[in-house]
């Protein structure tokens, strides 16, 4: 520990994001009696839920445990609809949360942060917005979510293009309508595999251009019932616990067996009875689905197999079949009706993985020698994942290092959570932490919890600043890619590895041991005494 001065800040901690995560963090250091402000791009609450209200937008985790379990009154009171919640559903919940515990007032909404620099003398961070304000802040925290920097690929013409474009992740306020209109959908990941069924609904017709095919498993969506929810309701605080310790951070049944050891009659009957059941834990069939390839082609194969059953036309299921990676290596889609969606007469699909989209006009766009002709464009083309929300911001932190610099050649975080040389700098769910490979907002309550218990332990001990050693970060780094390299998800051109970006350096982003591993990791660090971090006190005779 070492001694330098300090300066007093405007506020105790500076938050950007008013999504899951910015909520909470408010909460909790309202709670501990920091001061803190929030700034918030949007004109509400919600993050993710704000931006994506594209048709069709629900969340693949069920809503019983894609919900906040640090308030039992909470957890007790609110009602889901439906098991899987549709976007207007999860937007209310967040509503709901930030009217229930008075969070509005430190949050100011349509203000970008725009850049922030830590003072390493005063040891505060000066935090910039586009409105032109800047307030200084003790802790700076980034909270804006890993999927939340919607990408529009640089298409030629584009801005020839006359008709209505949308994205996905930047849907209007205002409701869309598609009635009488051809529309394309460019993209079949998960936000496209939601979409289509409901455009195609409404749409004279539609027409979805795809790259490279993706698995989807049915959701088996039902209205939620009293009886289903009391099941959760009458133990929660017990299942929470013990989803916390899960590998997804999700309750579910989990298969010891590995797809190999059991007959081929097995094999098919577990496959069949977790399709019917549905959803992501289809995955969790057997235990080495993405670990062993062999494992995984059986199941790719099996649900290959579905999509020639589903889509009556057979070439077009040909082109329906993904094949260029293992299944589950790209996060699985979860659909209403995605493959039924081919077998009507308004819906046409165009495979673009050999001859792309050319030049944009006025009216649409050509695939080789067919010239396409739309009243609307769906960009349904994904996110500049886990990375480009922090780089969106111009973050330096001692002696002006930048941090999209020291990012360069791919994300340097110890247990995603900090950065060497960037001091009280904290990211909820950042890169190297499990984040999007579990439940999100049960990582969201983990990271949110470590940092404010963080801050109050510097707190209470008279320390000023925190910061990883370079050394445990280095390690981390490497202990992430280890990780991810014992599974099939490198094989992958997938957001997570950052494949969908050009440029992008290719690396896994998220950390894969589990989200149960990984929080016993953060709790033995800190019961040693923060390992791996450093921490910094101030020179008391200059404290105010
Ligand atoms: O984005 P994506 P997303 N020309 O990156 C294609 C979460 N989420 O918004 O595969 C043509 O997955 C691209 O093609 P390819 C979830 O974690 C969750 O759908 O790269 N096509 C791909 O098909 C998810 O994984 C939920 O070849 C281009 C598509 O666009 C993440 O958000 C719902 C292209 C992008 O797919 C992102 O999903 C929705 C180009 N130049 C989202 N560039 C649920 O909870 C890209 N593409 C259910």
């Amino acid at each position: 520990m070492t001694a330098s001065t300090v300066t007093q800040s405007d506020v105790d901690v500076l938050v950007v994001g008013a999504g899951f995560s910015g909520l909470y963090l408010l909460h909790r250091f309202q709670k501990a009696g920091f001061s803190a402000r929030c700034f918030e791009r949007g004109d509400g609450v919600g993050g993710t839920w704000y931006w994506n209200r594209y048709p069709g937008a629900r969340c693949d985790v069920e809503s019983m445990q894609y919900s906040y379990g640090f308030d039992e009154d909470l957890q007790q009171e609110w009602d889901w609809p439906e098991k899987f919640s549709a976007q207007a559903d999860i937007l209310s919940y967040a509503n709901h949360v930030a009217d229930t515990f008075d969070l509005r007032k430190y949050i100011t909404f349509e203000t970008e942060v725009c850049a922030a620099q830590y003072d390493e003398r005063a040891q505060i961070w000066r935090i910039e917005t586009a409105t032109g304000e800047t307030v200084t802040a003790k802790h700076f925290v980034m909270a804006g979510g890993c999927i939340s920097t919607a990408q529009v690929p640089q298409f030629e013409g584009l801005s020839d293009f006359k008709g209505e474009t949308y994205h996905t992740g930047n849907w209007p306020r205002q409701p869309v309508s598609f009635a009488g209109k051809r529309v394309a959908v460019i993209g079949t990941g998960s936000s496209a595999i939601q979409a289509i069924p409901e455009i195609a609904n409404e749409a004279q017709h539609l027409t979805v251009f795809q790259r490279q095919a993706n698995f989807s498993i049915p959701a088996r969506n039902q209205p939620m019932t009293p009886e289903y929810a009391d099941t959760w309701k009458s133990d929660y605080a017990e299942k929470r616990q013990e989803m916390r310790y899960m590998p997804n951070g999700v309750l579910r049944e989990v298969n010891n067996k590995s797809a190999l050891e059991v007959s081929e009659a097995e094999r098919q009957a577990t496959f069949e009875a977790r399709w019917e059941a549905g959803t992501g834990a289809f995955l969790g069939a057997f235990n080495d689905i993405l670990t062993n390839k062999a494992s995984n082609d059986t199941m790719a194969e099996f649900v290959r197999g579905k999509i020639r059953q589903i889509v009556k036309d057979p070439a077009t299921a040909e082109i329906l079949c993904p094949t260029t990676h293992p299944i589950g290596t790209k996060r699985i889609c979860i659909d209403n009706g995605y493959y039924q969606a081919f077998n009507r007469d308004n819906v046409d699909l165009v495979d673009i993985s050999e001859t792309p989209i050319g030049r944009m006009t006025e009216t649409g766009f050509p695939v080789g020698d067919r010239m396409f002709a739309f009243d609307a464009i769906v960009f349904a083309t994904g996110f500049d994942a886990m990375t480009g929300t922090l780089f969106n911001v111009d973050i330096r932190g001692r002696d002006g290092r930048a941090l999209k610099q020291k990012w360069e050649a791919g994300p340097r975080t110890y247990l995603g959570l900090m950065s060497e040389s960037f001091p009280n700098l904290f990211m909820i769910t950042g890169p190297g932490s499990p984040s999007v490979k579990g439940n999100m907002i049960n990582s969201i309550e983990q990271h949110v919890d470590l940092v404010v218990d963080t801050i109050i332990h510097m707190r209470a001990e008279g320390l000023q600043s925190i910061e990883p050693e370079l050394e445990a970060e280095n390690e981390w780094v490497d202990h992430v890619q280890v990780v991810a390299h014992k599974t099939l998800f490198p094989q992958a051109n997938s957001w997570y590895m950052g494949a969908n970006i050009p440029g992008k350096p290719r690396l896994f982003m998220p950390y894969i041991a589990g989200v149960g591993a990984y929080r016993q990791t953060c709790e033995e660090i800190v019961a040693a005494g923060y390992k791996g971090f450093q921490f910094k006190t101030s020179n008391p005779s200059q404290t105010p």
